[in-house]
């Protein structure tokens, strides 16, 4: 790789670390190598005291754990406990905001009033609660209560799937892989990958999928549909992008997490007069609060809050030395922080009771008293600015503007209230199909180049691209947000996008958000008549390093999406599970994985995969 990054921010600060003697992840990568080749296959398994156990890749030493599991075995258990853990991540994320919901339809909270009543009316509907007649409280009670629900084992299955296609939802019947409940399947996951449990490699890629649909479909879809009706459902929105958003002569705040209860509360409590004025004192014109990653992404779909970057930039905001506070919530938050922070004034305020980090200042955050927490967390920011050291600040100049907020209802309005002008696009072949490009950076790739490289032959090729996560930050930093972009799409997307004002890269959310592009996909499925099989649509995650994208990926094919991965994933030490993912899952499920790490040879399979579904319909 000759250069870490294509960002030239990211370049910059890289630059500067390495001038004030800090480590960053890119130098970390370098002292971990050789990274483990068993690892890296997946065959090493220490799911009991008996080993750790791992199989010879290359035939000559053992082919089986002590236990007697073989290679397929032990990369399957390992594929299903990673996307276990990922499923949890999002579909606790979920469970937080119901639980705020809850709280705030008790009086607990106040808050966080219910910003959208439209929308808890229409989701309060589709759980089948009468919402005629009753005040917003007790609809929001009974919806939170039913939402909670839909974590345990009551029921069967699971709310949100009722929007998939029927044939989806017949065929997942028919696998025995609907989801029940949403901590039921990690649960049950779990269990089956506990030593001398579930052994047989399909039988636990089936249970992943499971699993990876009561995320898709289940936490994540929660996570997005209960943000909306409290803090507001994302309209188009513009605002500026990249390091260089942070300013010289402000307080700045980075928010750097996932779940929007902390963030949301901190930009409206950075507007208060006293905390203010004490920045004034403190020589500062104000307070800049920007958004990090997914909890970035959150603020930024519904108050246009600066962003100041993707997931390889965390560290390098604090490498400016012009950051106060990153106050942080759950995942993806780099362990390295503090002691980044150590050779800058910047505080690491922890604030989840879920996610501590030594080193760090453990602020616990609480949605009963949320606004004072807030207050107190942003105090601590503002009298750090007295401790910033000037000579060490160097922001770059880098910023670019964007639009987003593309909600499923913003893209129904920005559409004239209906989905048929997207779907006569594709059916005039004006629009050739929808890639969803989601997912993280990965320090063994150059930062935001596969997934800009990969969204721009997609664009040429006249294929909208919906993005989220830190794939959808890319794009920002590189422009691919704004209208203008669309001068660089082929003849018929072009003219789409500037028939409606809108970017060829519509940036959709966080990665929970990515149940809105299932959303979308299963209602153009549905006015079709068809399996969101047979769309003509691509899933991909070009820089992905998360076990969340591990789900992610597995439900997108769960969900009947041809996914193309940018990152080799640990799975290769077992040819029965490679050729699972990779071409048997297409007569299963309907999909199947690909991995690509060159994205122009990845955007060659989208389109053709494209290509290919076009003509199966018809079109
Ligand atoms: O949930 S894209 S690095 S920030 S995992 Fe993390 Fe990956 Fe970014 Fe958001 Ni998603
Ligand atoms: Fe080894 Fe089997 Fe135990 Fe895994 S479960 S560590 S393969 S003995």
């Amino acid at each position: 790789m000759s250069e870490k990054s294509v960002d030239k921010a990211t370049l910059k600060m890289i630059k500067k670390a390495g001038d004030d003697n800090v480590k960053l992840a890119w130098d970390r990568l370098v002292a971990q190598q050789p990274q483990c080749g068993f690892g890296q296959l997946g065959v090493c398994c220490r799911n009991c005291n008996m080993g750790p156990c791992r199989i010879d890749p290359f035939g000559d030493g053992p082919d089986t754990g002590v236990c007697g599991a073989d290679a397929d075995t032990i990369v399957a258990r390992n594929l299903l406990r990673a996307i276990a853990a990922g499923a949890a991540a999002h579909s606790d994320h979920g469970r937080g905001i119901a639980a705020t919901l809850y709280a705030s339809a008790r009086g607990e909270a106040r808050d966080y009033p219910i910003k959208d009543e439209a929308k808890l009316k229409a989701v309060a509907t589709e759980f089948g609660i009468v919402v005629e007649g009753r005040s917003v409280q007790e609809i929001a009670l009974e919806l939170a209560g039913a939402v909670l629900e839909e974590f345990g084992t009551k029921k069967g299955s699971l709310q949100f799937i009722n929007r998939a296609p029927v044939q989806r939802r017949e065929l997942w019947d028919k696998l025995g892989i609907t989801p029940r409940g949403i901590d039921r399947e990690v649960v049950e996951s779990m269990h089956r990958t506990h030593m001398g449990v579930d052994n047989d490699y399909t039988s636990l890629i089936l249970q992943g999928l499971r699993t990876a649909l009561s995320d898709g479909w289940g936490g994540s879809c929660i996570a997005t549909e209960l943000s909306d009706i409290l803090f507001g459902t994302p309209q188009p929105v513009k605002g500026v992008c990249n390091l260089g958003v942070l300013m010289e002569d402000q307080v700045n705040i980075i928010l750097h997490g996932h779940e929007p209860t902390l963030s949301d509360i901190i930009v409206f409590a950075a507007r208060d007069e006293e905390l203010l004025a004490e920045a004034r004192q403190r020589g500062a014109s104000g307070i800049n609060v920007c958004g990090m990653c997914c909890t970035g992404n959150e603020v930024l779909m519904r108050h246009g809050v600066p962003l100041a970057g993707n997931f390889l930039q965390q560290e390098l905001a604090i490498v400016t030395g012009a950051v106060e506070a990153v106050i942080v919530d759950v995942q993806c938050i780099m362990p390295s922080l503090p002691q980044i922070a150590g050779c800058y004034h910047t505080k690491v305020i922890s604030t989840s009771p879920k996610a501590k980090f030594p080193g760090a200042l453990h602020v616990p955050f609480d949605e009963h008293n949320a606004m004072e927490v807030a207050k107190k967390i942003l105090r601590l920011a503002v009298e750090n600015y007295s401790n910033r050291r000037r000579e060490k600040v160097s922001i770059p100049s880098d910023r670019m503007e964007y639009m987003a907020g593309f909600s499923v209802e913003a893209l129904l309005a920005a559409l004239g209230g209906t989905l048929s002008p997207l779907i006569d696009a594709l059916k005039s072949g004006s629009v050739k199909g929808i890639a969803g490009v989601v997912g993280c950076n990965n320090p063994k790739y150059r930062q935001d180049y596969s997934h800009l490289t990969f969204i721009r032959e997609l664009i040429k090729n006249d294929i909208l691209v919906v993005a989220t996560g830190c794939a959808a930050i890319a794009c920002a930093k590189d422009g691919m947000l704004l209208p203008g972009a669309a001068d660089e799409a082929g003849e018929g997307l072009k003219a789409v996008c500037k028939g409606l004002n809108v970017p060829p890269v519509l940036h959709m959310g966080s990665c929970v958000d990515i149940s809105r592009i299932l959303t979308v996909a299963a209602a153009i499925a549905n006015a079709l008549g068809v399996d969101i099989a047979d769309l003509p649509l691509v899933g991909a995650a070009p820089e992905w390093m998360s076990e969340k994208a591990v789900s992610i990926g597995a439900y997108v094919i769960g969900s009947g999406i041809f996914t193309i991965l940018g990152t080799v994933p640990p799975v290769l030490g077992s040819k029965n599970v490679a050729a699972l993912l990779t071409s048997g899952a297409d007569e299963v499920i309907g999909a199947k994985f690909a991995v690509e790490e060159d994205p122009v040879a990845a955007a060659e399979l989208a389109v053709k995969h494209i290509a290919g579904k076009r003509v199966s319909l018809g079109l």
